[in-house]
């Protein structure tokens, strides 16, 4: 055969995300149907979802090809010609587009009350008006849009998802004056208006655990003995931070000790707002011995970029190495409630992981089912078969499928109680149960996400193992949600401190809500289906393991041994209950899909998919229940596990 007899490969498509993803329109309108304002917005909320859908795929879409050119990712110019020192962060033309386009169109600002902000977003033709006209459903359409809009993002949803988190910390700790500086440009639509935030925790010696924190802040003004620090008040900041991913920011939130007693832990630990410019810096005082040991040629407030991080994925956001030399800050809330507060940027910006996760899923799903109705394979010989009517590689589409619609419950309802905690409607209970999943949606949607888009690289065959298929870049770039913001073992840590700070509450009320939910669902179903097996079978399964659970986890004697304390625990912990909450929520949405008139209305493909969640092997419960078994019958020794490892 000559070469130009050779027929080239059928290309995958990949549409606008709204318009191709029904599964995700359908838990999207579940969530919205649970509130009374939800109902009242969702035919104008689709609507705009639909049209910002199309937008993405017109604007922000050719923008992020710009960055997939070569050379385009970011560099650091330390010296320029004249071997001045200038610390120079050097981003593509793509990447500070992809920045622009998505503060332009309020990733940030739409979570927020209009007041304040900028006309556009009072004006409804443009936004949808912000915490204040649509209340706690603000947040999930946010978040909503944030799917649609993260795959074409190239990762610049980072350095939004840590703006959005300093917003955040402002809003509740900030002084009057820190918000009126400070909020409308983090909320800003235009270039020259918007400031990007960064999150400064880990140093070389502490990352999970910033108790271990050296860097150090210093009242500008010395006190007097027993003058107390007001919140505003001007410090100056000395370390090395190890990782900062918004080098080409305008500011940060940063941890640094305030209380030179180490044995005080993360306790002795303050939050402070640095802008990173020294145009941006508070003046300073003329009678303080303040020195700033940058170039006077740097641009920066007190801080030397050591080096740009080389990095597996995530290319084009800058994370640097900094040296922080003599930074003036300002004191964010109290002295040494550093990590409470930087806490609430955590629960943002994990969120905004659970979200990349959810939608990375999504993407891959997409590919994989186009390509299969397109690429055709040889079997034994015979004539071509497309791959969708192969049942062997069904089951590997059908895995994605099927986690992909579990992250969305997970994702979507964290987002829903994360809005009604923003706009103050939430019970007690619903917050400690959003603290609860925010750090198990994290932890698992990361494990889980790069499981199926590895998987997913494998049923493109050759042609998944190419960058130019997506599939690539979007493991190495998704992979780092199993790092940044706690690994899940660090993750899983902190699911027993909430379950031990709500004593007992948090879980205590999970448990009872699920098996009531369940009960729910079942009652539903069956009114519409009749006695179902599956169904039967599903529900079943939810019960015992949530009595299980139960068993393990409240009793005095859960995490500990006759030795100490066993927390390997921590991690069936967090994997149950992440399993059940999906299992759960896919049952709620089957036993919706009886009530509505939507066409989707297919109540027993929505069952069959929860039941092969949480009884098949694609959900993983029974392996997570038999370690959780193991582990509290103390038949995985810590000593040989110790050997082995
Ligand atoms: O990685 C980073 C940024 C990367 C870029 C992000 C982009 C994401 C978007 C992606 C989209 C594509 S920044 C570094 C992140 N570092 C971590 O996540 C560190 C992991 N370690 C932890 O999470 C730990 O649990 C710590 C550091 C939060 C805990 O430290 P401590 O010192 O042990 O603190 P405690 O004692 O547990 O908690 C101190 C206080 C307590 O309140 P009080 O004092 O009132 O009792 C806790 O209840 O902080 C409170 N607290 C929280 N409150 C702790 N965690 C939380 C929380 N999550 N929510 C509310
Ligand atoms: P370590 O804490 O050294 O952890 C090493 C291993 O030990 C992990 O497997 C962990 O699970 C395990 N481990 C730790 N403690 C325990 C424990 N108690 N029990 C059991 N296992 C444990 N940080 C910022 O502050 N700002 C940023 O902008 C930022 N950007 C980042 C960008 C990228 C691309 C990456 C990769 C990281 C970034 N980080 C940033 C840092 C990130 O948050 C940390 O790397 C992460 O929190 C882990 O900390 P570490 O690297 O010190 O790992």
């Amino acid at each position: 055969m000559r070469v130009d007899e050779v027929q080239p490969h059928t290309p995958f498509v990949v549409k606008d995300y709204w318009s191709s993803d029904a599964p995700f329109r359908f838990a999207l309108a579940r969530q919205f149907s649970q509130s009374k304002q939800g109902k009242e917005y969702w035919p104008e909320l689709s609507k705009r979802l639909e049209e910002f859908s199309l937008k993405v795929e017109r604007e922000a879409r050719p923008l992020a090809k710009l960055c997939d050119r070569p050379n385009q990712e970011p560099r650091l110019v330390q010296f320029n010609e004249w071997g001045q020192r200038i610390d120079s962060v050097e981003t593509s033309e793509g990447w500070r587009g992809l920045l622009q386009w998505q503060m332009a169109n309020g990733i940030v600002s739409e979570s927020y009350p209009a007041q304040g902000q900028e006309d556009s977003v009072n004006n409804h033709n443009i936004s949808a008006g912000g915490r204040d006209r649509l209340g706690e459903i603000a947040r999930m359409y946010n978040f909503a849009r944030t799917l649609i809009f993260t795959p074409d993002s190239q990762v610049a949803v980072c350095p939004t998802s840590m703006t959005d988190g300093a917003a955040r910390v402002l809003e509740l700790y900030g002084t009057s004056s820190q918000k009126q500086k400070y909020l409308p440009k983090l909320f800003g639509r235009t270039p020259d208006k918007f400031w990007l935030s960064g999150q400064w925790m880990t140093e070389v010696a502490g990352g999970s655990d910033v108790s271990m924190t050296e860097t150090v802040a210093e009242p500008l003004i010395s006190r007097s003995p027993g003058q107390k620090a007001q919140p505003g008040d001007l410090y100056i900041v000395n370390g090395f931070k190890w990782f900062s991913s918004a080098a080409d920011g305008n500011m940060t939130l940063a941890l640094a000790r305030t209380d030179s007693d180490r044995a005080k832990g993360s306790k002795g630990l303050s939050l402070f707002l640095i802008p990173l410019h020294k145009k941006d810096r508070a003046p300073i005082p003329t009678n303080t011995k303040y020195t700033d040991q940058t170039a006077p040629t740097s641009k920066y407030n007190g801080i030397k970029v050591h080096r740009l991080k080389n990095k597996l994925g995530t290319k084009h956001v800058p994370t640097a190495e900094l040296e922080i030399c003599g930074a003036v800050a300002e004191l964010i809330g109290e002295e040494g409630r550093g990590v409470a507060q930087i806490a609430q940027v955590l629960n943002i910006t994990r969120t905004y992981c659970i979200s990349a996760s959810t939608c990375s899923i999504g993407v891959a799903l997409q590919i994989l089912q186009d390509y299969a109705n397109r690429r055709k394979v040889g079997v034994h010989g015979q004539a071509e078969t497309l791959l969708k009517d192969l049942p062997l590689h069904n089951t590997l589409i059908a895995k994605v499928a099927i986690h992909y619609r579990a992250m969305l419950q997970l994702h979507l309802n964290i987002t829903r109680l994360l809005g009604k905690n923003e706009a103050k409607t939430t019970t007690e209970a619903e917050e400690r149960r959003l603290r609860l999943l925010t750090p198990v949606g994290k932890a698992f949607g990361a494990v889980r996400a790069s499981d199926c888009l590895a998987q997913s690289i494998e049923c493109l065959g050759g042609q998944g193992y190419m960058h130019e298929t997506i599939l690539t870049t979007a493991l190495r770039d998704d992979f780092v949600s199993r790092i940044w913001e706690g690994t899940p073992s660090v993750l899983s840590l902190d699911v027993v401190r909430v379950h031990a700070q709500t004593k007992g509450a948090a879980l205590i009320e999970w448990l009872q809500d699920s098996a009531q939910s369940l009960q729910r669902s079942n009652d539903q179903l069956q009114n519409t289906l009749g006695q179902d097996d599956v169904l039967t079978k599903t529900v079943s399964t939810l019960r015992d393991t949530l009595r299980e659970m139960k068993t393990v986890y409240l009793n005095e004697k859960a995490f500990k041994t006759a030795s100490g304390t066993d927390m390997r625990l921590a991690r069936p912990l967090l994997d149950s209950i992440a399993i059940v909450e999906c299992g759960c929520q896919l049952l709620n949405q089957a036993a919706w899909s009886t009530q509505t008139e939507m066409q989707h209305g297919n109540a027993k493909l929505e069952l069959q998919i929860a039941s092969r969640w949480v009884c098949g092997p694609e959900g993983g419960l029974a392996i997570v229940r038999n370690t959780m078994r193991d582990l509290a019958q103390g038949k995985m020794d810590v000593d040989t596990e110790r050997h082995i490892a």
